[in-house]
């Protein structure tokens, strides 16, 4: 038994197979961020390469996603586990547009696992949701997520709307954003208190709000 069994069989999308050998790894003490980044999401990127040549296509990626989702349920606990006061509220979900929510779905287990309460709106969210939640639920922080290049001005759109509100309708929360497309150059032109390169630094990015 080895990463590399998880990392084929997201390669193969076998979904069962991958939730065996993922509960095999965590019972063997295998470090989370291992079974994680090695075996699940080496296999995605990896898929996504065979995806931009062109010898793969949506249906095969859709699959792979659900066999990563498969491995995630799994480590969910592990991750979103801190049992702690919430030391803070996070409104997360994928901007306009974009159905992706594996990254997002990371970040927000992490989030929880460092003692933040979680509302996650899900993906394609309109910029207006995200403030009607954040006055809802007195949020800290909005954390917005996206994969797609064409994300990006509707993330722009949305950290606007965001830090407007801020200004004219007595809203208070910090906006950071992540995704492969982004990067902390692209967050500071566009206006984001802050960005995360992956879940970890997402986790930091917010503490660093909420100055813990
Ligand atoms: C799985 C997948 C899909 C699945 C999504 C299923 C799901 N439930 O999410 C499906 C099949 C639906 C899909 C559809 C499409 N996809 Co797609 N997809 C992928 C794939 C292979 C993996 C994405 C993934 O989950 N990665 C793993 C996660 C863990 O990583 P992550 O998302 O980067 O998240 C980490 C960080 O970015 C960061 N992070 C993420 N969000 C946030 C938020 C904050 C606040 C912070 C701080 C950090 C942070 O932390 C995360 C954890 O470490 C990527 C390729 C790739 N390697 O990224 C293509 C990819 C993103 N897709 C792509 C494309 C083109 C599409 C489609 C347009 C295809 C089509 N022709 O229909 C559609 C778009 C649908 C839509 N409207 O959104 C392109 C995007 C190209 C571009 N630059 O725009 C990619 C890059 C593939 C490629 N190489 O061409 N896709």
């Amino acid at each position: 038994m080895a990463i590399q069994d998880i990392y084929n069989a997201v390669m193969a999308y076998e979904e069962d197979d991958v939730a065996e050998l993922v509960q095999a790894e965590v019972d063997a003490g295998t470090d989370v961020n291992v079974i994680l980044n090695q075996g699940m999401i080496a296999a995605l990127d990896e898929i996504g390469e065979k995806f931009s040549k062109g010898t793969l296509f949506v249906p095969e990626m859709l699959m792979a996603a659900e066999a990563m989702q498969a491995g995630l349920n799994i480590l969910r606990p592990l991750l979103a586990n801190s049992g702690a006061k919430p030391v803070g509220t996070v409104i997360l979900g994928t901007v306009k547009g974009d159905l992706h929510d594996i990254g997002k779905n990371l970040v927000g287990m992490m989030l929880e696992g460092a003692g933040f309460r979680l509302i996650d709106l899900g993906t394609d969210v309109d910029p207006e949701n995200f403030i009607t939640a954040a006055q809802e639920n007195d949020a800290d922080i909005i954390a917005l997520s996206g994969l797609l290049t064409t994300s990006m001005p509707e993330m722009e759109m949305a950290v606007a709307i965001v830090q407007e509100a801020n200004r004219t309708r007595n809203l208070n929360v910090k906006v950071m954003v992540g995704g492969p497309p982004i990067n902390q150059d692209f967050a500071d032109k566009i206006g984001a208190d802050g960005y995360g390169m992956d879940a970890p630094s997402a986790v930091e990015t917010a503490r660093s709000f909420v100055r813990i």
